[in-house]
C-alpha cells in the first residue's frame, strides 16, 4: 500500500530529524487514513529507533541525538496508543502483563515498545520500568494477580536476571502461575529454553502474536 508505505516514511524521517511534532504528524495521519496501527508502531516508529541505536553503536550518533529520537518515537507511539486504546476499550481484557528490565539493565526504549504494543493490543500492562530486581518484579506479579511475566534484558550479562526470576518463582513455589515472557537483543530461543522460559519473542509484534496463540483463561 503506497500510502501506508509513505506515512512509515514520515514516521522513520520525524526520528531521523529529532521531530516530535511531525512524528505526532506522522501518526495522526496514519489513523485518519486508517492504517493498521501495531504495524505503524513497530514499522513507522520501531524499526527507525533500532535503526538509530545501531548508528549509535558505530558512534555515528550520540546519546543526545538517540535520546531525541527516542522522544519523538515516544510522542508519536503515544497518539497512536492512545487511538489504540480508544478502539480496543471495550473489549475484555486479554489478560495481564507485568514488564519490566532486569537488574542492572537501565535500557528502556525496547521494553517501553513492548508494553505499548501489548497495552495496544488489549492486554493489561503495568510496565515496572528498568533495573528491576526479581523479588519486585514477583512481588508486582502476585499484587496485579498477572498472568505473564514479560522480561527485558539487552546485556549478556544481564540476561542472567531472567533466570534469576525464575528460579525464584521457583522457591516461592509460583513458577506455575505465570507464562513467562523473554526478550531484548542478546536474548535467543535458546536461553529462553535454557532457563526454562514460556517463550520468546524477537521483537514487541512478534511478542503480540505469541501472547495471543498461547492465551487461555487469561483476563479474568
Ligand atoms: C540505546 C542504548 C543504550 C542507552 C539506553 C537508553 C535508554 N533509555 O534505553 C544507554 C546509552 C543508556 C546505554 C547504556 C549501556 N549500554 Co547500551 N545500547 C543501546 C543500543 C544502542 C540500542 C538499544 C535500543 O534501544 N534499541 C531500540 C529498541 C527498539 O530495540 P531493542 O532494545 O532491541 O528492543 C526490541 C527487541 O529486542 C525486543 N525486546 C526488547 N525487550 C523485550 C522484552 C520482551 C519480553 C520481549 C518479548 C521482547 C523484547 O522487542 C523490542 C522492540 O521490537 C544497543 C545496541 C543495539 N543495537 O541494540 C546498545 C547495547 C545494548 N548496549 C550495550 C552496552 C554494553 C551498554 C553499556 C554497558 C555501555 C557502557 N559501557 O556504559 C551501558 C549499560 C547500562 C546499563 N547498566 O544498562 C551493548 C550490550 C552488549 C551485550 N550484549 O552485553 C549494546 C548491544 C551495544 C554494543 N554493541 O555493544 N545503551
Amino acid at each position: 500500500m503506497a500510502d501506508a508505505e509513505r506515512i512509515y516514511e514520515m514516521m522513520k524521517k520525524s526520528i531521523e530529524t529529532y521531530d516530535s511534532d511531525a512524528a505526532v504528524a506522522a501518526a495522526e495521519l496514519a489513523i485518519a487514513e486508517g492504517l493498521d496501527l501495531l504495524t505503524a508502531v513497530e514499522k513507522g516508529f520501531a524499526n527507525p529507533i533500532r535503526e538509530l541505536g545501531e548508528a549509535f553503536d558505530r558512534m555515528e550518533v550520540f546519546l543526545p541525538e538517540l535520546t531525541l529520537g527516542a522522544d519523538a518515537m515516544k510522542a508519536g507511539v503515544a497518539v497512536l496508543e492512545k487511538a489504540l486504546n480508544a478502539k480496543g476499550g471495550k473489549l475484555k481484557s486479554k489478560g495481564t502483563v507485568i514488564v519490566g528490565t532486569v537488574e542492572g539493565d537501565i535500557h528502556d526504549i525496547g521494553k517501553s515498545v513492548v508494553a505499548t504494543l501489548l497495552q495496544a493490543n488489549g492486554y493489561q500492562v503495568h510496565d515496572l520500568g528498568v533495573d528491576i530486581p526479581a523479588p519486585r518484579i514477583i512481588e508486582a506479579a502476585e499484587s496485579h494477580n498477572a498472568d505473564v511475566i514479560a522480561l527485558s534484558a539487552l546485556l549478556s550479562t544481564t540476561m542472567l536476571y531472567q533466570r534469576d526470576v525464575i528460579e525464584l518463582l521457583k522457591n516461592k513455589g509460583l513458577r506455575d502461575k505465570y507464562f513467562i515472557l523473554v526478550g531484548g537483543a542478546p536474548v535467543t530461543q535458546a536461553w529462553a529454553d535454557e532457563i526454562g522460559a514460556d517463550g520468546f519473542a524477537h521483537d514487541a509484534f512478534e511478542a503480540v502474536l505469541l501472547l495471543d496463540s498461547v492465551k487461555e483463561g487469561w483476563g479474568k
